[in-house]
């Protein structure tokens, strides 16, 4: 029997720094556009899907654009995207990151990702942690967005994990919404005055010690 909890880290922002990454395309595109945007705003794009990013993004510049333009806008930005992250690897794990992730697989303990990136796999793959993941679901696998829980939910179920038995690691307002909605222990990766849903908060890894991922862990 799995007396242990399980695992579900987030990707961008949690695992590697890509969050950044993220905007400095989108605000490529938005300077392309007219426009700029600032890094209170890119808070609230943290964790949200490409689509519902631009839709965002384009409300804050007052830009309509026609079905054909959004799709290009949101293809040039992923490309943006791809370039800035093109050499990435296990050197770009966020500081902490590896010394929990050892941990978990030295102890028999299962974790999944639930990410709302359709870029996870190839990310994980340049980290090369990606079979290190009992599950791995991210944006090619959901209907529904963060805050939608389905996320978290499909990814409990990788792990064979109830819901409210499952921890999930998140650096976004959306995603710490999602996790709680989940019924999950969420704890929040970043500032503490955003993430003030988040059960448990951290600045960062490196603030995370060992005793303390026992002691969650422990059913
Ligand atoms: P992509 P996460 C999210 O990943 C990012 O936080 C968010 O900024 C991004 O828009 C979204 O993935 C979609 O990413 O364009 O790569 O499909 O934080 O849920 O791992
Ligand atoms: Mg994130």
């Amino acid at each position: 029997m799995n007396n242990t909890k399980g695992i579900i880290f987030d990707l961008d922002g949690v695992i590697v720094d890509t969050a950044k990454f993220h905007y400095l395309a989108w605000r490529k595109m938005a300077n392309d556009l007219g426009f700029d945007i600032t890094l209170e705003q890119n808070e609230q794009l943290k964790g949200v899907s490409r689509v519902h990013s631009l839709q965002q993004i384009l409300g804050w510049g007052n830009k309509t654009v026609t079905e054909e333009e959004f799709e290009r806008l949101m293809a040039s930005k992923n490309e943006d995207y791809l370039a800035r992250i093109a050499h990435m690897d296990d050197s770009d794990l966020l500081p902490g990151v590896k010394k929990v992730l050892d941990y978990l697989t030295k102890n028999d303990i299962s974790f999944a990702l639930g990410s709302a990136s359709r870029n996870a796999r190839p990310i994980l793959k340049g980290l090369k942690i990606e079979t290190r993941f009992k599950g791995i679901v991210d944006g090619n696998d959901v209907t529904k967005a963060k805050p939608n829980p389905e996320v978290f939910l499909i990814a409990a179920e990788k792990l064979g994990i109830a819901s409210e038995d499952c921890i999930v690691f998140e650096d976004s307002v959306a995603g710490v919404e999602a996790a709680n909605r989940a019924g999950m222990i969420s704890i929040g990766i970043g500032d503490k005055n955003i993430l003030k849903d988040a059960d448990y908060n951290f600045a960062d890894f490196t603030e995370i010690n060992i005793e303390f991922v026992q002691k969650i862990v422990r059913k």
